[in-house]
């Protein structure tokens, strides 16, 4: 593999499009996987750290530890995904047994542990499940705020939701955690649905992935056809999109989408709007924006991303 420049923790609760996002993140030669931490979210937390672990096996990745972190959000109660991701958070391939053993620290540990251990500037954060483990590390340890490069994350959205009409799943399940985590001074980009409903796993797409013809690639192709099918009946969608991998490509090749600078803040008292990322586009952004939200996807791009991944893991 080529020269690992870009320094990422991913943060996931895995979840189809997470598993794609950690084989994406492992594939790549530019991105070195300092850590994969878990967080309860599409399904428990035993379930999608369990699900973490056969991913890495599938894949063989050896040398990143794997911790698991918060297993309900700070304040609400636990709501799963079970509607697109089934009983297991993984539905649809056979799971083989984990072989890796999970890191002994809590994933918060780890977050701030691997952040401060590394310099300043160096490390981006790439939470692609609700910000619980985020919001508790930064509380725990204040100073990976300055510390980070960037957090890039999958959530949320400007004109859309998928849990309720204005929120998005990642952001609704812990709205407490999205408001420490956006109003930290980390330069922060949200790739949030209106960017991801972009990424659809058409037809030729999971052709392209099925030409590979590894255990990797199938396995990616068993999962792109569950979702495929959970997300016709669940939300009417022809080809499901497929979020997570999207905020990794943005860390591999910021051409891959457009982004804007806009101040964006989690609605955490609305009776309709609970959890809404309420991004103001109407004025131009002030100087110190930290935020910015990512608008358009190079289609041909980001899948040429994910393909080259699946071939370089084999
Ligand atoms: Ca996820």
């Amino acid at each position: 593999m080529g020269i690992k420049m870009k320094k990422i923790i991913l943060d996931c609760d895995p979840g189809h499009d997470d598993a794609i996002a950690l084989l994406l993140a492992w594939g790549n030669p530019e991105i070195e996987l300092l850590a994969v931490t878990t967080v309860v979210g599409n399904q428990t937390l035993d379930k999608v750290t369990r699900n973490a672990l056969a991913v890495a096996r599938i894949a063989n990745i050896t040398g990143v530890p794997f911790a698991a972190g918060c297993s309900r959000p700070l304040v609400r109660n636990i709501e799963v995904a079970a509607d697109i991701h089934g009983e297991s958070g993984l539905d649809g391939p056979r799971l083989p047994d984990p072989t890796l053993t999970l890191d002994a620290r809590h994933a918060i540990d780890v977050i701030i542990d691997t952040v401060m251990a590394h310099p300043p500037g160096s490390v981006t954060l790439v939470p692609t499940g609700g910000l619980t483990n985020i919001a508790m590390a930064v509380r725990k340890e204040p100073r990976i705020a300055e510390r980070v490069k960037e957090v890039v994350l999958m959530g949320g959205g400007y004109h859309v939701g998928n849990w309720s009409a204005v929120a998005e799943f990642n952001i609704k399940i812990d709205p407490e955690a999205a408001h420490i985590v956006f109003n930290e001074r980390w330069p922060l980009t949200m790739v949030g649905l209106d960017l991801t409903h972009q990424a659809l796993a058409t037809p030729q797409v999971c052709q392209r992935i099925a030409a590979i013809d590894s255990a990797p690639a199938t396995f990616v192709g068993e999962l792109l056809q569950f979702f495929g099918q959970m997300y016709r009946q669940a939300q009417g969608f022809d080809a499901p999109p497929v979020h997570d991998p999207c905020a990794v490509a943005y860390v591999i090749d910021p051409s891959v989408m457009t982004v804007r600078k806009v101040p964006i803040d989690i609605e955490l008292t609305g009776t309709l709007t609970l959890g809404m990322t309420v991004a103001d586009f109407r004025f131009p952004a002030p100087q110190d924006c930290h935020t910015q939200v990512a608008m358009t996807l190079d289609q041909d791009k980001f899948w040429g991303l994910v393909v080259d991944a699946l071939e370089r893991i084999g």
